[in-house]
């Protein structure tokens, strides 16, 4: 087997074209608004200090995730890292279980228990939310190789950062899956910076594909600012993941606009490099194809903004009445405390 893989040609993989309709497109891009006023929310509830610990946006990345998590069964598996609340709204998480959690109140989606960084609904086949950079990825491959085992057609699709790449578990990760042809798709969102170090200042190749490389496994380098070129090249990768039982590993350019965290002013890079990139703002390409392609669905902008501001404003509400978790369950959801004890 392994001579098998060692004989294939691992050139980029090219991305078959799927068509895609205005009504699936229409919702995809409403999803990627719902993601934006969430995060600016956030951002703002930040400022008021509703939110303790840390706080990374994604505004910027929302094709990514929008485009991998649609092109999903919902029986898949998701994981990714703490930049993680605009994929758990792709996954069907609503904007009040993901306000609340970051409130840490009880009604959040990990009950109040995660915060930013670890939010988690094994309901919705979404397993984190994790703040260890890589350290996810062989939980990943270990997730797939239970899907093999019990042959279950589940494929479990796991989110890095291009800072991820270099770091030891991301590696052991991609190994195994590459060994025993594991149904997982890596996603490496390449926002071009790991906190403030740009890549090149840690990969001699601006192709992060190329981690692929050593294993072997398929790879692909894909625009990370068109959600549809995203959920074609997803599409790809899952259904073969499926139907094949082979890894792949997809990078998506993107980029984040707001620094690391909240405590980041972001002064590594230049304005002109921030504006060049939101020129390809993912929200307004997709509202561009929607203007040039189905037309007839311009008409819901409107309606898509005032349902949006209406939920979230709802969501803010809803976690700003819950109630925290009370103390005396703090054993609880524990080894020592929990249903394990
Ligand atoms: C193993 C490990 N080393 C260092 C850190 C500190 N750290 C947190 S985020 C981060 C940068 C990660 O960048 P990237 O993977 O590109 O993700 P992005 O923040 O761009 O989404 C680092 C170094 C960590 N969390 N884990
Ligand atoms: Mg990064």
């Amino acid at each position: 087997m392994a001579s098998e893989l060692m004989a294939q040609d691992h050139s980029p993989t090219q991305i078959p074209q799927d068509s895609i309709d205005g009504d699936y497109l229409i919702k995809l891009y409403r999803q990627m608004v719902l993601m934006r006023r969430f995060e600016e929310e956030a951002a703002k509830a930040y400022t008021e200090r509703k939110i303790g610990g840390f706080l990374h946006l994604y505004i910027g990345q929302e094709a990514v995730g929008t485009g991998v998590i649609n092109a999903c069964d919902p029986n898949d598996y998701i994981m990714t890292s703490y930049r993680v609340h605009a994929q758990y709204l792709a996954r069907g998480g609503t904007a009040r279980a993901g306000m609340a959690e970051l409130f840490g109140k009880q009604t959040g989606c990990a009950k109040g228990r995660g915060g930013s960084m670890h939010f988690f609904s094994k309901e919705k086949n979404f397993l984190g939310g994790w703040g260890i950079v890589g350290q996810h990825v062989p939980i990943a491959a270990g997730c797939a190789f239970a899907s093999k085992y019990r042959n279950d057609g589940r494929v479990t699709v796991c989110f890095v950062g291009d800072g991820a790449v270099s770091i030891g578990a991301f590696h052991e990760g991609m190994c195994l899956a590459a060994l025993w042809r594991l149904p997982v798709v890596f996603v490496v969102e390449n926002n071009q910076y790991a906190m403030g170090t740009p890549l090149s200042r840690t990969m001699v190749t601006e192709d992060a594909s190329v981690r692929a490389l050593g294993y072997p496994m398929a790879r692909a380098t894909v625009e990370g600012t068109d959600v549809v070129e995203v959920h074609q090249a997803a599409k790809h990768a899952i259904d073969r993941a499926r139907n094949e039982s082979l890894p792949m590993l997809l990078e998506f350019k993107t980029y984040r606009y707001r620094g690391h965290s909240m405590a980041d002013p972001g002064k590594y890079r230049t304005k002109d490099e921030v504006a060049e990139w939101k020129k390809k703002d993912p929200v307004l390409v997709a509202k561009a194809r929607i203007e040039r392609d189905f037309p007839e669905q311009t008409s819901q902008f409107e309606t898509i903004k005032q349902e949006v501001e209406a939920e979230i404003q709802d969501a803010v509400k809803f976690a700003d009445e819950s109630p925290h978790p009370d103390p005396k369950d703090v054993g609880l959801y524990t080894y020592t405390g929990g249903p394990f004890a």
